[in-house]
């Protein structure tokens, strides 16, 4: 190669950053299912580097992502099919000026003056369909555009897609399978509730419930589809023109999307954008722009494709819906688990359809990684249409005085220091009487694995608290009729009901109380061998933790666990406190085998994804000693993942191969089980 000049080398370097960057996005979109950026940050850089590529071309690679055609990468486990006529995907115009310039292209190599076909743009992911004699037989989805994903066992449960067409022709028909935004939002909700990682817009959640070997969880995430071209369809369907397909498709029982509009020339084009622009955030489902397509099929196979894109056709992407605010203040709540969060609170602003104020930051990594500042000039995107999201910094905005946000170092709600566990993004809570916690943990004293105080949930916890009855769970103890019968819907019934219960946990043995503590890492059935092994709580609390770690089943995590925590003085006098209000301290239940017993003995387990209430040593200390082995990588053979935050790709494969998952929160909840 010849020496490159001091400008070419420049443009080289901006080359391999930008092919490094994209190619890292692309991954993530098409083969995880779970980009890290907005669709259009992706295509403003690859805008770059097709400049460049054309200013350039003896710098661009052949393995460059502007020579790959769809770019979908393939999942490893679904079987492949080929597509004899490639899965072509779309060029892209991002103004009116660029559209006018494409327009322009089309007319000058024909005569006569030509329509186009104007259609929505969905949100989703591309799919094939082959009918033969009426029957559906195959379903794939594009994956590189000459070899695709066979999902026609999932396709089978997506209650729009007809099984038999109205007549028995054979053709194979494309369009898009998408999530509507209810079903996306309801989705996204229930993966929050059950620790799961949130998708991050309506096309991967399609992608992640299509791409998989469940056909039950295609069923359950309910899908919808947009069919919109078909393969040879002067033969196969005996149309001419594109509008004429669609009327085809949906009269074969298809369904196809009814917003479509014949333009001739660019004002009428502007006008059908500027109707579905408006109309969009009413749409039921996300739309990323509009395509036009050269109406007349014997015109389109004259044009013909590029490698990559057809010549026929191109899709007007529409400008990000972006909004520009203020960061007046980032305020911070500490959560269940002590885990502290910051939220931005803005000056509320109008985006695509909703007034914006506030915006999650996740966790402080996310915060110090943007350098949000207060005062800070941000502009906001909805992710998928829907959740606001802080997608940059206007710097050039930024007040003089701006400072970067200091990290807090105290708890907002008890001012105790804040620690930042090893491994883990959130910020932590640890101190045990911090009020946001002590609800929690009182509840959790309370529950039915622990005291079993019938009657005592979280509501009523509440209000002990804020009437100052209770501060302690020993406090429960000193709990009068006069207290509980002034409680909201309190009656004499349920007063006399709740001190009943209370008094008569008085009697429990004491495993019970054990893991009513709330030590962490301390299990019900852990709490149970430990009681059984030393007899009561005050020779437990004397112990050290190598003696608790003796015990088999037990390791030294769990150990350092009890003796740190009864190390301190609120321990100490927590126990005295207890004892002195009759509480029962001594292990009166019958004996339990641990190991054998557990639902994890035998299991083969993989921990992925950042854990928030105990570290991976400590996960796996405890599951080894229940009899689980503790693997590092996903396969056949594993019976359970246990996902925290931001899981990839063990994740993947986990649902790929239908392997057990559970979220970090249900691992704790059968940690007693
Ligand atoms: C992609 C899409 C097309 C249409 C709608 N939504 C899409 N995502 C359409 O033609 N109505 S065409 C297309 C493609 O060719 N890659």
């Amino acid at each position: 190669m010849p020496e490159l000049d001091a400008q070419q080398q420049q443009a080289q370097q901006q080359i391999n950053e930008l092919e490094t960057q994209l190619k890292q996005w692309a991954k993530e979109y098409y083969e995880q299912d779970a980009p890290s950026v907005e669709d259009a940050q992706y295509d403003r850089l690859y805008a770059q580097l097709t400049a460049l590529a054309e200013q350039y071309p003896a710098l661009i690679a052949d393995d460059s992502i502007t020579k790959q055609v769809g770019g979908n990468q393939l999942k490893d486990d679904l079987p492949k099919v080929n597509h004899p006529v490639p899965m072509l995907s779309l060029g892209d115009v991002f103004s009116y000026d660029e559209l006018d310039t494409w327009f322009n292209t089309i007319q000058k190599q024909n005569e006569q003056s030509l329509t186009y076909n104007a259609e929505l743009k969905i949100d989703g992911l591309a799919i094939s369909l082959i009918y033969q004699e009426g029957q559906l037989v195959q379903a794939s989805t594009r994956g590189d555009g000459s070899i695709g994903e066979d999902v026609t066992a999932n396709i089978k449960e997506i209650d729009d897609i007809p099984q038999t067409l109205n007549e028995p022709l054979s053709v194979e028909v494309r369009g898009e399978v998408y999530m509507n935004k209810a079903n996306f939002v309801a989705l996204n909700e229930q993966r929050e509730r059950d620790g799961l990682t949130t998708f991050a817009n309506p096309r991967n959640a399609a992608a992640g419930s299509l791409r998989q070997l469940d056909p039950k969880i295609t069923k359950q995430r309910k899908l919808s589809t947009f069919l919109y071209y078909a393969v040879d369809p002067l033969n196969s369907l005996n149309v001419t023109t594109q509008s004429e397909l669609l009327e085809k498709l949906a009269a074969l029982g298809l369904p196809t999307n009814p917003t479509n509009a014949v333009v001739s020339d660019l004002s009428e084009s502007e006008a059908y954008i500027e109707q579905a622009n408006a109309k969009r955030d009413q749409l039921a489902y996300g739309i990323d722009g509009i395509v036009f397509k050269v109406n007349d099929f014997a015109l389109q196979n004259t044009l013909g494709n590029t490698v990559k894109v057809p010549r026929w056709a191109i899709a007007y992407k529409f400008p990000p819906e972006e909004a520009e605010t203020v960061i007046q203040e980032i305020t911070w709540t500490v959560g269940r688990t002590g885990a502290v969060t910051p939220t931005a609170i803005m000056d509320p602003v109008s985006l695509a359809g909703t007034t914006v104020a506030r915006a999650s930051l996740h966790n402080p990594a996310y915060l110090t990684g943007k350098d949000i500042r207060i005062g800070d000039t941000v502009l906001l995107h909805k992710a998928g249409d829907i959740i606001p999201e802080i997608s940059e910094v206007v710097l050039s905005k930024r007040p003089s005085n701006a400072e970067p946000y200091p990290i807090p170092t105290e708890c907002p709600v008890c001012h105790e220091a804040l620690v930042h566990v090893d491994g883990e993004a959130a910020l932590r809570c640890i101190n045990p009487q911090c009020p946001a916690q002590i609800q929690e943990s009182i509840t959790h004293f309370a529950s039915r694995q622990a005291m079993n105080i019938d009657g005592l949930g979280p509501k009523i916890v509440e209000q002990l608290l804020q009437r100052h009855l209770v501060q302690e769970v020993s406090d429960l103890y000193r709990l009068t009729f006069d207290d509980l019968i002034d409680l909201n819907k309190f009656g004499e019934v349920s007063a006399n009901n709740l001190l009943t219960a209370i008094d008569q946990s008085r009697q429990n043995s004491v495993e019970r109380l054990l893991f009513g503590l709330g030590i962490r890492n301390v299990g019900a059935k852990g709490a149970k061998v430990i009681a059984k092994h030393f007899g009561d709580l005050p020779t437990i609390a004397k112990a050290t933790a190598e003696e608790i770690a003796s015990i088999p089943g037990i390791g030294l995590v769990i150990g350092h666990s009890i003796a740190q925590y009864f190390s301190t003085p609120r321990a100490q006098a927590l126990l005295e406190d207890l004892a002195g209000l009759g509480v029962n301290l001594a292990y009166t239940s019958e004996p339990l085998n641990i190991t054998t017993d557990s639902i994890f003995n035998d299991k083969k387990v993989v921990i992925t994804g950042k854990l928030s209430d105990m570290t991976r040593p400590e996960m796996t200390e405890w599951l080894e000693a229940h009899g689980a082995t503790v693997a590092n990588s996903v396969s056949k053979k594993t019976d359970l993942l246990i996902a925290g935050t931001d899981a990839g790709s063990k994740l993947t494969k986990a649902e790929n191969l239908g392997v057990e998952i559970w979220s970090e929160a249900q691992f704790r909840d059968n940690m007693g089980e």
